[in-house]
């Protein structure tokens, strides 16, 4: 696994402030994807809306509460250096709203462009997204695209999508994205897998996407770290 230095974090945390995101590389090792595709494959397959909290999209593969589905995701979102950009951003006491996994099927999956929550409040960014490749993304298997600086205003979606780029993403890479940017995941015409996770962050006080203290099993709460208990915001 990559080591990181507190200057790349400080770059990047400014990266995802300035024009709303950065890709950092080699977060997931190769052995790590090895494992994940076939994990994801399978919470893709037993997938329940009712015990996981969101509803199916058609189009797409999906998991929300992945937390929930192996001892791996007890502790992936804490890795840095996406744990200490979110810090660097969201504050010190931040935590994870949800971490979902998502992966546009052959011809399908094109969303609108849209932010995920509000436009940036006066307050500054109150959340961000991290989107965790794990097979690589690219323009042809439906890279998320995304309008570089739009989470510095507060104008609709363009009528006419204009100023795009295709977050082009490494497996194992990470794209962190500030949650108030215009984005949207693309469809994939080419039907190579494109899965990803997406690791929501935001400021501690604000509702989460999964309610981790209700969606976590007994025995996955039971056996948390204190800091991922923090972070999960499973105690009041
Ligand atoms: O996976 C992606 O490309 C982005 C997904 C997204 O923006 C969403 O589901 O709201």
């Amino acid at each position: 696994m990559s080591v990181y230095t507190p200057e790349q974090v400080r770059q990047w945390a400014a990266q995802v402030d300035e024009r709303g995101y950065a890709t950092i590389p080699g977060v997931l090792s190769e052995e790590e994807l090895v494992f994940l595709r076939g994990t994801l494959d399978h919470v893709y397959a037993i997938y329940d809306p009712e015990k996981d909290g969101l509803q199916k999209v058609a189009g797409y593969h999906f998991s929300a509460n992945l937390v929930n589905k192996s001892p791996f995701f007890e502790t992936m979102f804490l890795r840095n250096p996406v744990y200490d950009i979110a810090k660097a951003i969201l504050g010190e006491d931040c935590i994870l709203s949800s971490l979902n996994s998502f992966e546009p099927l052959k011809g399908q999956g094109n969303q609108n462009l849209h932010r995920d929550g509000p436009p940036r409040p006066s307050e500054g960014t109150v959340a961000l997204n991290s989107m965790w490749s794990v097979d690589g993304m690219d323009r042809d298997n439906g890279a998320t695209r995304l309008i570089p600086g739009s989470h510095l205003h507060a104008d609709p979606p363009p009528a006419e999508e204009r100023g795009i780029i295709y977050a082009d993403a490494a497996p194992g890479s990470v794209v962190v994205t500030n949650a108030h940017i215009l984005h949207a995941a693309s469809a994939n015409p080419s039907g190579r897998r494109r899965r990803v996770m997406h690791g929501y962050f935001t400021r501690r006080g604000r509702e989460q996407q999964t309610k981790q203290r209700q969606f976590l099993s007994a025995e996955v709460q039971a056996r948390l770290s204190p800091l991922a208990r923090r972070v999960l915001a499973i105690d009041p």
